[in-house]
Formats: structure tokens, C-alpha cells, sequence
């Protein structure tokens, strides 16, 4: 049992004492919303090995009352299984694989190509002794290109990223969280990407108006504003210029996928639609 209810959480951490790594913010909000008091060893990437004992070479970890675990995944795991009697984080083992799938996604979908547009701020914002190895880890990890050349180009790009986030307006338009009437453990996974690109946003993200930020609000609100950390940038106010994509669906329309028939009231616009008459 957690010694007087507070778990060691090893952070990754910009100059600005902000959280930068998804993993980390995700393990954050999970042992809040366990319940616990975190001590939180802070650090940059230099030294992991050293500052952990030798653990590990990747962070988060967590130390619980002398039990190293690793892993945001495998920590969440290891705090539902230790304190059943907590909130609960995965549960059902169906929200870890639909969980794991949709934040593939979003990597895919945005976390990877934004990298593309914050690599800079990355590297600048890392603490100085990490300026060094953050500059040439990821440059090799982005094929040996330099990290000025990655990110030209990039105000072409965000709108697009923006746009190609609809899965996410769509659901959330329906839902009030990922895991229903109150948040679980996939809210955090996608909530600690969009944290991770508050950590580095140089430029906004998204317009002011997206509907996302209802769900990020309340989000980053959470566990006492957990995620409103003062070294973390805004991700809304983009501007976009004659010519870009649609931010987000203005006009979203319900169709078969996403509404419910629950008789033909509920069908007759779209059935108008496909008739081609005007509904009565
Ligand atoms: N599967 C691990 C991944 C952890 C991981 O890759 N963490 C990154 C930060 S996002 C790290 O520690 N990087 C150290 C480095 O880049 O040297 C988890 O979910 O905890």
C-alpha cells in the first residue's frame, strides 16, 4: 500500500518544469485519478539511467512504497490490479485494445505529423544539457534530415492536421468522454498527447472554436488542473489563411454510423436526403 498515500513518479521535464512526454502525463493523470499524492523526481533526458538507479532508460516509472514498476501502460495496469477498490482506470480488457487501437490513430493521425511542425521548440524548450542529444536522436529518428529543414512548411500543415481529427469531434459530439459519464484511462492516453503538444506549440494547433476544446478543457481541469501546468503553451487561436483546408466540419451531418434509429422519426431527414425530397 502506498506508504501515506504518495507514489514516486519519475518525470521527463522541459526547462519549463513541464511534463513534455505523453507517457508521462498519461501515468500522471492515472495515479491522480487513483487517488494518490505524487512525489515527482524531476529531470530531463540526460541521465535516466543514473537518476533511476539503472531501471531504466525510458520514463515514466513509478516507485510504490519500494516497488518499481515501468511502463505507462503497464503502471496502469499494475495500479487497477494493486487498488481494486480505486477508481477505475482500464477495467474491461476491451478498453485497452480499443484504447491502444485509437491512440495509434491519433499518433498516426496527428502526433507524428505535428512532430514535424514543434521539433524545434522541442529541442529548445528541453532543459540545456539536453539540447545536445535531443537535436541528434531525433534527427536520426527523422532520417538524418536537420531539425530547422523538418519543420518549413509547417503552417501548410496544421489545418490539415486539424481537419483530419473529425473521428475524435464525432465522438466526442455524442459522448461526454472516451470512457462514458466520467473519465477513464483512454481519455488520459489522448488527453497526454494533446498535453505533450501544449508542452512544445510554438504556434497554436487549433482554432479557437474547435470542439475539441470542450473535452480538452475539462481535461486538462482535471485532478485539481493537473494539466494547466504555467510552462505549457496555448493550443488554440491558429490562424488560418485563403485557400486552407477546413479546420474542422462545420456541418457535421448524423448519419447511419453515428446515430441511432430508434424509428423512422429519427431516419426521415436522411431518408428525405436519399429520396432527394425535402423532409416533412
Ligand atoms: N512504452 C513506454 C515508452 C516510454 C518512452 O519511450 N518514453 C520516452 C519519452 S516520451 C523516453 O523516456 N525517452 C527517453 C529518450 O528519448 O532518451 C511507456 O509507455 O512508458
Amino acid at each position: 500500500m502506498a506508504k501515506d498515500n504518495r507514489i514516486t513518479l519519475y518525470d521527463l521535464q522541459l526547462a519549463s518544469g513541464a511534463t513534455i512526454s505523453p507517457f508521462v502525463w498519461a501515468t500522471k493523470y492515472a495515479v491522480a485519478h487513483k487517488g494518490f499524492d505524487m512525489d515527482i523526481v524531476p529531470g530531463g533526458f540526460t541521465g535516466i539511467p543514473e537518476r533511476t538507479g539503472g531501471k531504466t532508460e525510458r520514463l515514466p516509472a513509478i516507485v510504490d512504497d519500494g516497488q518499481w514498476v515501468l511502463d505507462s501502460w503497464l503502471i496502469a495496469e499494475y495500479l487497477d490490479e494493486k487498488y481494486p477498490d480505486r477508481p477505475t482506470l482500464i477495467g474491461d480488457p476491451s478498453v485497452k485494445v480499443c484504447g491502444q487501437m485509437i491512440e495509434s490513430w491519433l499518433w498516426q493521425t496527428a502526433v507524428g505529423p505535428w512532430m514535424t511542425c514543434y521539433l524545434k521548440a522541442y529541442r529548445d524548450r528541453s532543459v540545456p544539457e539536453d539540447h545536445e542529444y535531443v537535436t541528434t536522436s531525433r534527427e536520426r529518428m527523422f532520417g538524418g534530415r536537420k531539425i530547422e529543414d523538418i519543420i518549413i512548411g509547417r503552417e501548410d500543415r496544421l489545418p490539415e492536421i486539424s481537419a483530419n481529427l473529425e473521428l475524435m469531434r464525432t465522438t466526442l459530439r455524442e459522448n461526454k468522454w472516451f470512457g462514458g459519464d466520467s473519465p477513464n484511462y483512454v481519455d488520459y492516453r489522448l488527453l497526454a498527447c494533446f498535453l505533450w503538444l501544449a508542452s512544445v506549440a510554438d504556434i497554436p494547433a487549433l482554432v479557437e472554436d474547435d470542439p475539441l476544446r470542450d473535452w480538452l478543457d475539462r481535461g486538462f481541469d482535471l485532478h485539481g488542473g493537473l494539466g494547466r501546468h504555467a510552462g505549457l503553451s496555448p493550443i488554440f487561436g491558429l490562424q488560418t489563411r485563403d485557400g486552407d483546408p477546413e479546420p474542422f466540419n462545420r456541418n457535421p451531418v448524423g448519419n447511419g454510423l453515428t446515430k441511432r434509429n430508434t424509428g423512422p422519426e429519427s431516419t426521415r431527414t436522411e431518408t428525405a436526403m436519399m429520396k432527394g425530397q425535402s423532409a416533412k
